[in-house]
């Protein structure tokens, strides 16, 4: 059954009242959560499918992107794109975008909180006072120095320089990983991430998620960032050997954890979760009013460029 109007397929509800109205200025909206049967409503529609809306941890495969035929555009909410095939979907001339900068502030901001919250037992010392300890023989334990300290970076990109920005009014020396180093920074580069490991006391992963960094932070540089370094994960629980960390903190090789995403969300290792030297974050980093919002304008104006000039404003670059 074919229609005039091309139709946009969201896959996913976005929290704003005008999601529906902005959405629906060029396109009939097609909102598939509320479908009774999504699958029957795909295919009722595939032909006046041109735009997919969906979001960094919404799962967007070849499987569905070759079930629209008509599909000339994906527009997705949030800076990574590990969960959608961005290669097939290239390959097919389908424009992908995604929503980059708008989020570099309160990732960046998560990322320091996670840090403070585990060097400084934040949430250990929540839970001390919640369960009335306080005043009680279990003395709370001391935490660990934050300002003056090492502060290594793995994925120097935007979200990452944040961070050292941050790192820099915590009179923090930082120096980062990257598969290259940067001409455009004067910060210093390793090349190897198990050297930038052993010389930090806090790792921050920034980089992002995907095939390409998959394990990237494996047993031998937890061993090396060892018994006194806390690592920080804001980017995607596939770049760290999630069997690795586990074992690493139980056994007091690795010294702490703040984690923010992990290897199969919503699924935290229980493991994790009686260790009071990690803080487990529900993947929030990006989660406050003003940047979620700032997110979807962007979705939405993405979607409108394309509907008005056939090409979205912030495209993700070519994927070889
Ligand atoms: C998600 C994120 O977008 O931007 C990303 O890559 O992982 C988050 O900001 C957010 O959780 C909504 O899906």
């Amino acid at each position: 059954m074919t229609t005039t109007r091309p139709a946009v397929l969201q896959l996913l509800p976005f929290p704003f009242p005008d999601a529906a109205e902005r959405l629906a200025k060029h396109y009939e909206l097609i909102e598939l959560w509320k479908a009774a049967d999504a699958d029957a409503t795909i295919a009722a529609r595939q032909d006046d499918i041109a735009v997919l809306v969906t979001s960094a941890t919404t799962p967007t495969p070849a499987q569905l992107i070759d079930r629209l035929p008509k599909l000339q555009a994906i527009c997705s909410m949030g800076v990574g794109y590990d969960a959608i095939d961005v290669r097939h979907a290239q390959q097919r001339g389908i424009q992908v975008s995604n929503t980059p900068d708008v989020l570099n502030d309160c990732v960046a901001d998560l990322a320091f909180g996670l840090l403070l919250a585990t060097a400084r037992k934040l949430g250990h010392a929540e839970r001390y006072v919640r369960a009335n300890q306080w005043g009680s023989e279990a003395v709370f334990p001391l935490g660990v120095k934050v300002s003056h300290k090492k502060m290594g970076i793995v994925g120097l990109g935007r979200i990452g320089m944040a961070i050292a920005r941050r790192a820099s009014g915590f009179d923090m020396e930082v120096r980062y990983h990257n598969r290259r180093a940067r001409t455009d920074v004067d910060l210093g580069y390793e090349a190897s991430l198990t050297d930038l490991a052993s010389w930090a006391d806090f790792l921050v992963v920034a980089t992002v998620g995907g095939d390409s960094t998959r394990n990237l932070v494996n047993r031998e540089v937890l061993q090396a960032l060892g018994a006194k370094g806390i690592i920080i994960n804001i980017a995607r629980g596939s770049v760290i050997d999630e069997e690795a960390l586990v074992s690493t903190l139980v056994s007091g090789e690795l010294g702490g954890a703040g984690l923010d995403v992990y290897v199969d969300e919503p699924n935290v290792p229980d493991a994790l979760k009686t260790l009071d030297n990690v803080v487990i974050l529900p993947h929030i980093a990006s989660a406050t009013t003003e940047t979620r919002k700032a997110m979807a304008d962007l979705v939405f104006d993405n979607v409108d460029a394309y509907a008005t000039t056939g090409k979205v404003i912030t495209p993700i670059p070519a994927i070889a």
